[in-house]
């Protein structure tokens, strides 16, 4: 990381002057801030999982890799000596750019638990649209800084509706393991998992499921399972069973900081520029692309707009992000030649919440690590996968909690509004009700089989399902429609699409390994072909 200046650093960041990094952990992915007039061989727009494979690929073929992300580089401790804020105490570093908390699960015995904060560039952006608001990850890292790091590879014989255009075989020879091992995936140890006083809940979870008749399955994740059992002994500092989960995680998850991008900052090709956001791209006169990004402070405005010139621009700023571009890219004359099937084919991935009340005799535990293990998988007959959530209050709750994802046939598009000068999704809530009908071929039966009632008191009053929402946005720029099969914008020589916005909306089960998948196959065959 050459040429980091210390103004520099500090205006990319926007981050609180500390000590670099945390004990026990990695250093985060540094910046070296992009400047107005550079020439960049290849811009990568994003640091979530498509930019990262896309950043540490190029690097290593020997290409100079520059990476812009709009959030902040979340690599410095503020006035707590943390990172990250827990969700039992969310402050400024919370929400991006709000003054609310918007938490997903919003009711508490009835109760509203949003609370008022400091607007600034937090790390979890609820984005609203009309019909849904889709939660994204904002920083260096992307979505992996706020995830569960629940990595679950599809089910084979699911993969030909997820991915049809793309060679399954390759993907499980080669892709998935490639990908499950640059994440760093592993597999809850189960004889922890029997006597942990932190997954009760899910033990409670695999014996509903099992008394009902539906499969269990555990899940393998990104979190460090070793440091977790120090967690539990009390040998180690506690973040999973601290709470910390949705605002970051201090120790223990291997986010993309941790991963990817750390690789790809030690092949020293590759620097990042947090809190610059790209406004547009277009060709450039002499060849390659100008792209147009705005500098932004921790309040969110601009405090310099940069051009620059790329070679090759990565399109990597997730689904929603990356669509909106484009969409909006080809309707103001940018990018014109942009094919029509540009911003369509969003899905939620199904996603839809419910709680279910247990009896008093079934406690799901007062200490509930936040790293989800398992999942109820009734995806054939049922079509939909459910993860035995947690509910991490710190109180008893008596209540299981469940995030589905289901097999919603409901695909939206995003469009430009050139009277708000914006880009809307036409999705509708009440599209959500196939996926309300597919979790309750679990839950139902669980419920007539265990005695037990749906909670009312988790998303407002007297309301059952949370159907407000995704976790999962995928989908926009499809591939093999509004790209070609390994993600080229085939108008634009030089422009790719390399993130969620791919996958035609659902992936059967978790998305980031399927989206990381899918990008180490697309760069094996762009840096082969167009390099
Ligand atoms: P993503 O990771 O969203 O990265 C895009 C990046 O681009 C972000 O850092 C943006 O800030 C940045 N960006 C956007 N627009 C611009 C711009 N104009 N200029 C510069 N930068 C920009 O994209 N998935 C799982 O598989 N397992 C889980 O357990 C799981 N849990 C989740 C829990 C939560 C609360 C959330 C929100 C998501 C969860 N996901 C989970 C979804 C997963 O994080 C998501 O699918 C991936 O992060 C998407 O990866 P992409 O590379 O597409």
């Amino acid at each position: 990381m050459s040429g980091v200046s210390r103004r520099g650093f500090i205006a990319g960041t926007g981050s609180l002057l500390g000590a670099a990094v945390l004990a026990g952990r990695a250093p985060a992915a540094r910046a070296a801030v992009i400047t107005s007039g550079e020439r960049v061989p290849a811009l990568v727009i994003g640091t979530g999982y498509g930019g990262a494979v896309a950043a540490l690929r190029l690097a290593e073929a020997g290409v100079a890799v520059h990476m812009v992300e709009m959030g902040m580089a979340w690599d410095t401790p503020g006035p707590d000596g943390k990172i990250f804020c827990s969700t039992l105490a969310p402050d400024q570093r919370s929400y991006w750019l709000r003054t609310r908390t918007k938490a997903p699960l919003n009711y508490f015995l009835g109760f509203p638990i949003d609370r008022d904060i400091p607007r600034y560039t937090g790390i979890l952006d609820a984005e609203e649209f009309s019909g849904i608001t889709v939660y994204q990850g904002r920083g260096v890292g992307g979505g992996s800084l706020v995830n569960g790091g629940m990595a679950v590879t599809p089910k084979r014989e699911n993969f030909a509706t997820v991915l049809p255009s793309v060679n399954a075989d390759e993907m499980y020879a080669t892709y998935y393991p490639r990908a499950n091992a640059g994440l760093g995936v592993g597999l809850i140890d189960p004889a922890w998992f029997d006597t942990t006083a932190c997954y009760q809940y899910s033990r409670v979870g695999r014996k509903h499921a099992q008394r009902s008749g539906f499969p269990f399955v555990f899940v393998p994740d990104v979190y460090d399972w070793d440091y977790m059992k120090r967690e539990a002994a009390g040998t180690a500092t506690k973040s999973a069973l601290a709470g910390e989960i949705l605002y970051g995680n201090n120790h223990g998850k291997k986010s993309l900081q941790q991963t990817y991008l750390a690789r790809a900052r030690a092949t020293g090709r590759v620097t990042i520029s947090a809190l610059h956001k790209v406004t547009s791209v277009t060709p450039a006169s002499g060849g390659g692309y100008t792209v147009v990004i705005d500098q932004l402070n921790t309040s969110g405005a601009t405090t310099a707009t940069k051009t620059v010139t790329a070679d090759r621009v990565f399109f990597a700023a997730g689904s929603v992000g990356t669509s909106k571009l484009l969409v909006k890219l080809k309707a103001t004359g940018a990018l014109p030649n942009l094919n029509n099937e540009i911003g369509k084919g969003w899905g939620d991935n199904g996603n839809v919440m419910c709680g279910r009340a247990n009896h008093l005799w079934d406690p799901t535990g007062k200490l509930q690590s936040t790293i989800p293990c398992s999942g109820i998988d009734n995806w054939s007959a049922g079509g939909a996968f459910a993860e035995v959530a947690p509910l991490p209050t710190g109180i008893e709750t008596f209540a299981s909690f469940y995030l589905s994802i289901t097999k919603n046939p409901n695909r939206a598009a995003f469009t430009w509004n050139s009277a708000t000068s914006s880009v809307d999704l036409n999705w509708q809530t009440a599209w959500k009700q196939p996926s309300i009908d597919m979790a309750k071929t679990i839950f139902d039966k669980i419920n007539a089989k265990e005695g037990t009632i749906y909670r009312t008191d988790l998303f407002g009053i007297y309301k059952i399902w949370g159907d407000h929402l995704t976790y999962h946005p995928l989908g926009g720029a499809v591939l093999n429609k509004a790209t070609d099969n390994y993600g080229r914008l085939t108008a634009y020589p030089g422009l790719y699409v390399i993130d969620g916005a791919l996958i035609p909306g659902n992936t059967s089960v978790n998305p980031f390994v399927t989206i990381t998948a899918l990008a180490e196959r697309n760069i094996d065959t762009i840096i082969a072909t167009d390099l």
